[in-house]
């Protein structure tokens, strides 16, 4: 996987911008005015969004496989159901941010080309495997919480309608994260094997959980630029934090043990104190060297290769239906 380089930022690009457009832009985000695709935008805001928002739909879409590995053996009739609606939220968020991204001027074929050729971004956190149940209660508390955190200022974030599609994926984000807690408490009330379980998956989970947030703030080469755009609106580190202080009581009330030596509430600073990041695993996954990495793309272009007669089914449905009402 490498950088999105066609939709990085140009510096060239902003010498050529009037003046006097740049500055009305600016000063409409300053006020925090929603900017819409028919507004003026400078094109480095326009290619930072799409950058964001494709990897944002990315994600939910491969998001879906790690969960969707357990849909046939979840442990009850319940459990499946659950599992299966919240899999397909995970699906139509995909849907909502392809769309956003496409109100920019990006053509879904081409995010979708890129994101198979394996030359896109999506969050490294899914290219972990889910070998136990315990996982899926760990995803839908520690990667559903995470993705929470991230979002919740997202619904505030400059751009309209990435900020609209970020108020109803919230709302679900928040079904989600109830129902991995649920099933980790579950778990952790029941026999001493299925807390070592959920143990195990809080042992395997917590880490990665921490690097979605992205490198640490001086080491994120586009935070400096989304921020005063206001695309985004607390800098990775910020959210780290706040997503340790969140969860840390959680785990306590679980009776679980965040496997990190050196997590200590921090009085004078009122958050948690927390352990070094293995950053050079973030930025090895980052590079598509995670252990599912692969797997995840091949499942992804067989889906896409499996689902072409559904796509040329709609296509035949649509030039009928423009026949008969040209007729
Ligand atoms: N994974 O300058 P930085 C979900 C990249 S899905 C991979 O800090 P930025 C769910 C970054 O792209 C929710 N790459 O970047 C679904 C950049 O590379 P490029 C997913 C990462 O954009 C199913 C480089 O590292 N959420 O909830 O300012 C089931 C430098 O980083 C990651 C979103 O996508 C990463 N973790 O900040 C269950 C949220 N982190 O593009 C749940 C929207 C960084 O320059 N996105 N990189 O080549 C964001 O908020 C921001 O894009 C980030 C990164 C905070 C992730």
């Amino acid at each position: 996987m490498y950088t999105t380089e066609l939709q990085k930022a140009d510096p060239g690009v902003r010498s050529v911008e009037p003046a006097d457009l740049v500055a009305a832009f600016e000063a409409r985000v300053a006020a925090d005015e929603f900017i819409e695709p028919k507004d003026w935008m400078p094109e480095a805001y326009r290619r930072t969004l799409i950058r964001q928002i494709s990897q944002h739909a990315h994600s939910e879409i491969v998001g879906m496989l790690p969960e969707g590995n357990w849909i046939t053996r979840a442990p009850s009739l319940r459990r499946k159901a659950i599992l299966l609606a919240k899999v397909q939220d995970e699906g139509g968020h995909g849907l909502y941010l392809y769309s956003a991204a496409e109100t920019l001027g990006a053509s879904r074929a081409e995010m979708i080309d890129a994101l198979h050729a394996g030359k896109a971004k999506y969050s490294t956190i899914f290219n972990y495997p889910t070998p136990t149940w315990a996982d899926i209660g760990a995803i839908g508390w520690l990667v559903d919480g995470a993705a929470i955190m991230n979002q919740v200022p997202l619904q505030r974030t400059s751009y309209g309608p990435y900020a609209r599609a970020m108020v109803r994926v919230c709302k679900e984000e928040s079904f989600h994260q109830r129902q991995g807690y649920e099933i980790m408490m579950t778990l952790a009330a029941g026999t001493s094997a299925q807390r070592r379980m959920a143990q195990d998956a809080l042992d395997r989970w917590w880490w990665p959980a921490l690097m979605m947030f992205g490198p640490p703030d001086d080491q994120s080469p586009n935070s400096e630029q989304s921020m005063r755009w206001r695309i985004k609106r607390d800098t990775n580190d910020e959210l780290r934090q706040k997503f340790v202080d969140a969860t840390v009581p959680q785990a306590e009330l679980l009776g679980l043990t965040i496997p990190d030596p050196d997590l200590r509430w921090n009085e004078a600073r009122g958050g948690y104190d927390f352990g070094a990041i293995e950053w050079e695993e973030f930025f090895a996954v980052v590079r598509g060297e995670g252990p599912c990495a692969r797997e995840r793309i091949e499942a992804r272009r067989k889906a896409w290769e499996d689902g072409a007669w559904v796509r040329e089914a709609a296509d035949a449905y649509e030039m009928k239906r423009r026949q008969r009402l040209a007729a």
